[in-house]
């Protein structure tokens, strides 16, 4: 256990949409020549801006590479270092570390990751978390454990794993694994196709785990109605398939369906709204193209029975975490999708006309990398930056 010391709150007031902390999004050219969208506005939505004023206040810094955020129902909340802490963090950033987290495959993009709720939390206090977990000879994959944490909030017990990713590979890339749950109370699981040339094939296939989203009940087991259940072969608790590194997803506030974004190759980053049963095309089909310049497979960016992701990015944004904004964050948001940016960093904001999205802005881009993002109950924008001295911000309207 350790009390990190009280950090005072440090306020910055940022307008947003004019100013230094903002780009236009857009300006750059694309990496991958050629390549032209199956529909008006799939990418390159025209720049809107919002001007809101908002205040910035440094909860807490001196975090090591924190990847995600949840808040608990008293105003506290827990925080996932990559390394492999979790702590808890009062609103004025106090914060204690909660022991008995699992040990972590704390390599390159593997440790400790995301951390959400059970839906219950307030009657049983479980958590869940997804991590790289180590399994022998070299091998690594995400697992997701659930435990509970102690009324003092200083400890988890009775933990246990409840899905593995399988099977087990030797690599540090590509772990997903956002946990986000749907209105009957079943938890998905984005998982990252590992990286590598060879596992990446196995984004196709249903006997695998690699590049899914998966859907499991709050104990592990698989849901009757998933959409694999009676294939043979098949891995149960596949929801879909043919992704590449979902790092970001969130239930629609209105429509509850599952919106999750993704890692793409060098131009190629999406957003999707993961149907089950249906196949988003890694690496088939992409936009973008491979680091080292060369096509990904033939080059194409559409097949028949692949979908077609909702927007795609290229430049990329590396995204992180993502967030609707609901009715209690700022008026002039309200509807939109916020998602964290890596690189080139900040917050990236979305208008959206049901699922289409009708225009895009890039906030806050001084801030560099952006983990995870999320409204509070307080209605107010918080935020985790990602580096050796990861901060936990929090941007209220300026008065
Ligand atoms: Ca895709």
């Amino acid at each position: 256990m350790r009390t990190a010391p009280l950090v005072v709150a440090a306020s910055l007031l940022i307008t947003t949409g004019c100013g230094q902390a903002n780009s236009p999004p857009n300006s750059q050219p694309p990496n991958a020549q050629g390549q032209s969208p199956a529909f008006e506005q799939q990418t390159r939505a025209p720049a809107i801006n919002s001007s809101v004023k908002l205040e910035q206040h440094v909860i807490l810094d001196g975090l090591k590479h924190p990847w995600a955020l949840a808040f608990l129902p008293d105003g506290q909340l827990l925080v996932t270092e990559r390394p492999g802490r979790l702590m808890r963090v009062s609103p004025s950033g106090q914060a204690t570390e909660v022991s008995g987290v699992p040990e972590v495959m704390a390599q390159r993009q593997g440790g400790l990751l995301d951390v959400t709720l059970h839906p219950a939390f307030s009657d049983n206090r479980i958590i869940y978390l997804s991590y790289a977990e180590p399994r022998g000879r070299g091998r690594n994959g995400t697992s997701v454990m659930r435990a509970r944490l102690a009324d003092d909030g200083g400890s988890l017990t009775d933990q246990r794993v409840v899905f593995r990713q399988r099977p087990a590979w030797e690599s540090g890339l590509h772990f997903g694994s956002r946990l986000v749950w749907d209105n009957d109370n079943r938890l998905f699981v984005t998982l990252g196709e590992r990286g590598h040339e060879k596992p990446r094939q196995l984004a196709q296939s249903l006997q695998t785990h690699l590049g899914k989203v998966v859907r499991i009940n709050d104990d592990g087991s698989v849901p009757t109605d998933n959409p694999f259940t009676d294939r043979d072969g098949a891995r149960p608790e596949i929801w879909s398939y043919g992704h590449r590194n979902l790092q970001g997803a969130a239930i629609h506030p209105q429509t509850r369906q599952l919106w999750t974004m993704e890692h793409g190759p060098r131009g190629g980053d999406e957003l999707n709204t993961p149907q089950p049963g249906l196949n988003y095309g890694w690496p088939v089909i992409t936009y973008g193209e491979d680091y080292s310049g060369e096509p990904i497979g033939q080059g194409i960016t559409a097949r028949e029975g692949m979908q077609q992701p909702r927007y795609y990015w290229d430049p990329v944004i590396a995204p992180g975490g993502m967030a609707f904004c609901a009715d209690n964050c700022p008026s002039a948001w309200r509807g939109n999708l916020l998602i964290s940016s890596l690189n080139p960093g900040g917050v990236v904001r979305l208008a959206l006309e049901g699922d289409r999205v009708t225009g895009e802005e890039r906030l806050l881009t001084g801030l560099g990398r952006v983990r995870d993002l999320d409204f509070g109950p307080d209605g107010n924008l918080w935020l985790v930056t990602d580096s050796g001295n990861g901060k936990l911000l929090r941007f209220s309207p300026a008065q």
